[in-house]
């Protein structure tokens, strides 16, 4: 195994056991989800909820390249996303899913793909209600029912995903779901017009932090090259995404520096926001997005924990942690605790109650996992 330059806050060091430069684990799993997208002309794709960039760009740009192809494909939102990623191109086609409301009987998808979910539980009550259906269909309600409950397609680069679904495709090595997506729609003989390929070079722009992570392969800069071949345009992509904050948006960020406590020797660093914080600027809850990378730029940082309140379904107030780190601890292992999971380096959960609730225990348990880190893993 290749040894991999890490930063310990002082200098440069080089780690042992990092993957970096392993890829395409799976290139059958790849072809016959290929053939899947060429098979069939009825989609949903689906991420999950709250969705990121990397999500929302996948799900629009296989959407869009389907559609292209003389294919319809329904994009879906579980819930609300943040509204700040309305510049990626298609959004407004998105359609928004919630737990109460009913999927439309008369259009029943064949495929169903899901991008960058992590987790079964992610997708799981929208599957099951959608599958539901299906016994009517076949009773003669469509007027060409698809034979079966439809074909679940699995997309993701997290670690802590299940490989749930008819054909799970996980690449944990890939820099986001979208770089899989350029793969697969290749693979396909999909086209890859500037609008699809705008909403995959948000994708990698966001998951690598403007290519800045770990994850920052060469391969993950070849495709980003190759998306600004096809028409992605990288100031624009990055202006709508960096450079578009409200005064009110600016001084929430001010508020989540000013709240920023340490613990571990500065090690572990935390800070919250309630959805009071963001009444009181006057900001919808969408707008609080991203804010755990606030904290990341600590030199002594070894994970960054951040608690936001947000308001879950049936309106139970709920905290969602978001955790980043330099890749000494597992933290996809460590949101797996709090039900949640990711990637090592970033991850997260969702956990019912408001932050004063859940933040002095788990940062009592980081803090503790921060300090039995040992230097002899260098
Ligand atoms: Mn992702």
């Amino acid at each position: 195994m290749q040894g991999l330059v890490g930063f310990d806050g002082r200098r440069l060091v080089l780690c042992e056991g990092a993957i970096l430069t392993g890829y395409r684990t799976d290139p059958s799993t790849m072809e016959s989800i290929a053939a899947v997208l060429g098979q069939h002309s009825r989609f949903v794709t689906v991420a999950h909820p709250r969705m990121d960039a990397d999500a929302l760009g996948s799900i629009l740009a296989l959407a869009l390249s389907l559609e292209s192809a003389g294919k319809t494909a329904q994009p879906l939102s579980q819930g609300s996303y943040p509204e700040q990623l309305d510049y990626l191109p298609g959004s407004e086609r998105v359609m928004r899913w919630d737990e109460s409301q009913s999927w439309p009987h008369d259009w029943l998808p064949e495929v169903v793909v899901v991008c960058d979910i992590g987790g079964q539980s992610r997708v799981q009550t929208f599957l099951d209600q959608l599958r539901r259906l299906y016994p009517e269909a076949k009773n003669g309600e469509e007027a060409s029912p698809p034979k079966q409950r439809p074909i679940v397609v699995n997309i993701d680069h997290h670690v802590s995903n299940e490989w749930f679904g008819d054909y799970a495709w996980v690449e944990s090595a890939a820099c986001s779901t979208g770089e899989m997506v350029v793969d697969v729609l290749r693979a396909a003989s999909l086209p890859i017009d500037a609008d699809v390929a705008t909403n995959l070079y948000a994708a990698l722009l966001t998951d690598t932090g403007s290519f800045h992570y770990s994850n920052t392969t060469p391969r993950a800069l070849r495709v980003a090259a190759d998306l600004i071949e096809a028409g992605a345009n990288p100031s624009e992509i990055a202006r709508a995404h960096y450079r578009s904050k409200s005064t009110a948006q600016m001084q929430l960020e001010g508020l989540v520096l000013e709240r920023m406590r340490t613990k571990a020797h500065e090690r572990l660093a935390y800070s919250y926001i309630t959805l009071e914080d963001l009444s009181r600027l006057g900001l919808s809850p969408g707008k609080a997005q991203d804010l755990v990378n606030l904290l990341t730029p600590l030199a002594t940082l070894r994970i960054a924990a951040f608690f936001l309140e947000i308001e879950g379904p049936e309106e139970r107030v709920q905290t969602k942690l978001s955790l980043r780190g330099e890749g000494y601890q597992n933290l996809s292992d460590v949101a797996k605790r709090y039900g949640g999971g990711g990637h090592p380096r970033a991850s997260g959960a969702t956990l019912d109650g408001s932050p004063a609730q859940h933040l002095e225990r788990i940062v009592t348990e980081l803090a503790e996992l921060v300090a039995e880190e040992t230097e002899q893993r260098f």
